[in-house]
Parts: structure tokens; sequence; C-alpha cells
């Protein structure tokens, strides 16, 4: 499907920077490329050619005005990034030469392209299966080297290919269903019933595999939520701003500064992980503090892991003992901090050690930043724990688990109708549906809408 459509956009950042980027794709884009690109004095530029760069300049075609200097790449399809005829014009990155260069392009006929659009053309166009395309999307916002890793793995076809197989055993065993369909009367039996049960298994295992690989790479692209909880001014706010390297919260000495649960993203071992500063729990003295303190115990119940603080220099105080009650009725993954160890320490261990009698404190102090190496190693191995990560990873997303769930679904339904003697029809049909899930997670099967949805994820340019 070669699309009429000629579209633009500005394809890097809006904002100042040393080249900015206008991407053109379709038939159009070489016309109106010669209509406003002039070459510089020895240039000649070959419209034929492809994955050539001229230099030169472009020019308002209605004022003959020069708009920037830019080099001009020129791609001839079919061998582009969108299957179409794709130009891209480097000028300088700021605001209003990108925007001008648009503008020019647009009054010439192309149109403003959607939100990844560009590599919705190159899935309508059959270079990329969907999964492919959106591990595209995984690449722009991938947060981690691993992520962008397991991206990678899935642009090159990692996942397409597993499916691939899986569904071509598929077609393989309902063309012989089909064929004990044609030939019912006479009762043939082609496949024994003891091989398509283990066809079945084998598939459904193939299926299993594949989920499992889905849960490691979960926690890699999504990342944890690591919930910092304590009572007020333990210094909940200096460790996420340590933990940042920058003055994202306000730290103060005053007992109940955060109100608001702060959220920000850092990198621990190659994990994302979102660091979540709480308002202090305690004893609520007015409106605000009951307030904060719902959000505090909203957060406590979304979170993977929970980082418990304490203050080292004060004593235990019922305050504390309340904070404790409420995490550990959470029953979850914990790590104790106990902060200030720069100063004299008051904090009685053996009692923390009666509450907690299975976690070791991890000691630090957040406005010195020591113990930071070991909480990290911590909130690592509390990730680890959560998963086995092996090279076998794949990064498959929720859309793409779903469709492989209700893939392994038909088959664990066939495989139950086999033993209860059902219709060869009706493992057919158990068998049609699982391969129609499949062709919707590679994108062979799906309408209009669905599509929409997906690539509206994508930014402008993509
Ligand atoms: N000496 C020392 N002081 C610290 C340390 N961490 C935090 N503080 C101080 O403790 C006070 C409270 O720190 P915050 O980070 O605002 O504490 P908080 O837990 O976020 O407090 P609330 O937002 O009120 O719940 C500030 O004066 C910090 O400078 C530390 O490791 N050592
Ligand atoms: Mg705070």
């Amino acid at each position: 499907m070669i699309s009429e459509d000629t579209i633009v956009a500005i394809s890097t950042p809006i904002g100042s920077s040393g080249i900015g980027i206008v991407r053109m794709s379709g038939d159009k884009a070489f016309v109106i490329a010669r209509k406003i690109f002039s070459p510089s004095s020895r240039t000649k530029v070959s419209w034929t050619s492809s994955f050539k760069m001229y230099h030169g300049w472009i020019l308002d075609p209605e004022t003959k005005e020069p708009v920037d200097e830019v080099i001009l790449s020129l791609m001839r399809a079919p061998r582009t990034y969108t299957r179409e005829d794709v130009v891209e014009i480097n000028c300088h990155g700021g605001l209003v030469p990108l925007r001008k260069i648009l503008e020019i392009c647009l009054r010439e006929g192309a149109r403003l392209a959607e939100p990844g659009e560009f590599t919705k053309r190159a899935f309508l166009n059959g270079r990329i299966d969907l999964s492919q395309a959106e591990s595209v999307l995984e690449i722009v916002q991938a947060k981690t080297e691993k992520t962008l890793n397991l991206a990678i793995k899935s642009l090159r076809g990692e996942l397409s290919n597993h499916i691939l197989s899986i569904r071509e055993e598929m077609i393989d065993i309902l063309s012989i269903l089909e064929a004990e369909i044609d030939f019912a009367e006479e009762e043939i039996e082609i496949l024994p019933e003891k091989e398509k049960e283990k066809y079945l298994d084998n598939l459904i295992q193939k299926l299993e595999n594949l989920l499992d690989r889905a849960k490691t790479s979960q926690v890699y692209r999504e990342g944890i939520k690591a919930v910092i909880a304590g009572k007020t001014n333990v210094g909940k706010s200096s460790l996420l701003n340590t933990l940042l390297e920058r003055e994202r919260a306000i730290v103060s000495h005053i007992p109940g500064t955060t109100r608001d649960t702060i959220e920000e993203t850092i990198n621990i071992k190659g994990f994302p992980v979102c660091i979540i500063d709480t308002a202090g729990l305690g004893i609520a003295k007015n409106p605000l503090d009951e307030e904060g303190a719902k959000r505090t115990r909203n957060s406590l119940k979304m979170a993977d892991i929970i980082l418990r603080m304490g203050d080292g220099s004060s004593s235990l105080e019922k305050e504390d003992e309340k904070v404790f009650a409420t995490v550990k009725e959470l029953k979850k993954q914990t790590l104790l901090i106990i902060n200030k160890i720069d100063l004299p320490q008051r904090i009685n261990k053996n009692k923390l050690r009666e509450i907690f009698p299975h976690l070791h404190p991890v000691e630090i102090s957040a406005t010195q930043g020591s113990g930071l190496g070991r909480l990290k190693t911590e909130i690592a191995n509390l990730i680890l724990k959560k998963i086995t990560p092996t090279s076998e990873d794949l990064m498959i997303n929720m859309r793409q688990k779903n469709c492989l769930e209700k893939t392994k679904k038909c088959l664990i339904r066939a495989k139950e109708g086999l033993e209860n003697n059902l219709s060869v029809e009706f493992l057919a049909l158990e068998m049609r549906e699982g391969i129609e899930h499949l062709d919707e997670l590679t994108g062979r099967s799906l309408g209009e809408e669905v599509l929409n949805r997906i690539f509206s994820r994508f930014c402008i340019g993509k």
C-alpha cells in the first residue's frame, strides 16, 4: 500500500540545537525538495540518486529569499524507512528555521504527519511488522541501556521470528485437521490423537516460554516503583535528591515539609526505578497532614518495594511504630534504611530487630551520600528476586502479551477438547482463532482503530 499523501514533520525535539531535521515521505517529496532547494554553487544534484546528501539553501519559492543553509538527504523508494521516497532536510536546530521549512513544505503540497505516521507507513508498506513498529517506540522511550538492548532485539525481528514459527506450526496442524474434516465420512485419521496432543503440548510450552520472558522484560521496560516511607523529618526528600543528584524536592528541618508525592525515575544497575518521595506518616495535626498521609498510603499500595526509613539520630517514637505497622500490614518487599548516620546515634537497634527480625538495615547519610552504593545494590537485589534475567530475555508489551495469552487459551481449549473427544471441527475452530490472535500481534489482521491507537503513542516525526 503506497499512500497518496506526502507527509512532513519536524523529526527532532523542539528547542535550540546544533541541527534540526524536517522529514518528508511520499510521492511528492522529491518534487517539493526540487522546488525549495538551491544547491551551493559547485554542487550538482542528481534527482534520480538515492542515499546522497547535498549542501545548499532552502529558498522560499514565493519570495526567493533564503531561509536556511541545509544538507539535503535524498532517499529513493523502496529501500527507505517508509519504503516511499524520503527527503530529510538538516537545517539549523532553531524553532524558527524548522517551522519555516515545515511551513514551506506544507505550502508546496505536503501534509502534516500524524504521530508515528512514518513508522505506520513502514508497517503498512510491509517493511516491518507491528511488533517491530512498537519496538521503535520502545527505543525512543528507553530509559536504560538494557531496555534499549531488548527493544533493538525486537526491532531486528526476534519476537516476530518466534511468532512466525509458532504460526507456521499451527497452520500445519490446521491443514491436517481440515483434511480430516474433508475425509470425515471415511473416518480417516491422518494424525493420531496422541500425536495431536504432543503437538498441542509443544505449542503451549513455546507460548509459555515467551510469556515467561515477558515477565522479565516488563520490569526492564517499565521498571519498578520504590516508595520511601517514614515519619516526618527522617530525610526522605533528602534521599530522593541525593539519588537524583539534584534538588528536586524541598528539604527543611520543619517536620511535614513534603505534602504531596513526588516521583522521579533513576537508573539502578540497568533497571528503571521510579523513586517516590512521600509525606511523612505520623500523627495528623491538621487536614493537610491527613491528606498527605492519605496520598502516602495510596502510593504504598502501588509500591513494588518499600524503602522504610528511620532516623538514626533519634530514638524510636510512637510515630515510627505507626509507620512500621502500616508497612508491615502491606506485606511487600521492604528495605529498612537508617538515615543520618553522620550524627550521634540514638535509635534502638535491638527494638528494630524485634519488629523486623528478617531485615538488615542499610545505614546511610542522605546528606553526605554515604551508604548509597549498598542501598542501590540492595534495591537491585530485590528487583532481581522478582525476575531471573537471562540472555534469552525478550521485550513483550502488554498488547502483545495479551495476544499470546489468548492464543495459549485457544490451544488449551483445543487440548481439552481432544481429551473429551470433541469433533475435529471444534479443534480446527480453536486453531483458527489462535492463529488470528497471533496475527493481531504481528498486525497481519488488525482494525484501523486499533492501529491508530497504537501509533498515536508515538511522537510526531517518528
Ligand atoms: N545530619 C543529617 N541531616 C539530614 C540527613 N538527611 C536529612 N537531614 C536533615 O533532616 C531534615 C529533614 O530532611 P527532609 O529530607 O526534608 O526530611 P523528610 O523526611 O522529607 O521530611 P518531611 O517531608 O517533613 O516528611 C533536613 O534539615 C535535612 O537537612 C542526614 O543524612 N544527615
Ligand atoms: Mg520530605
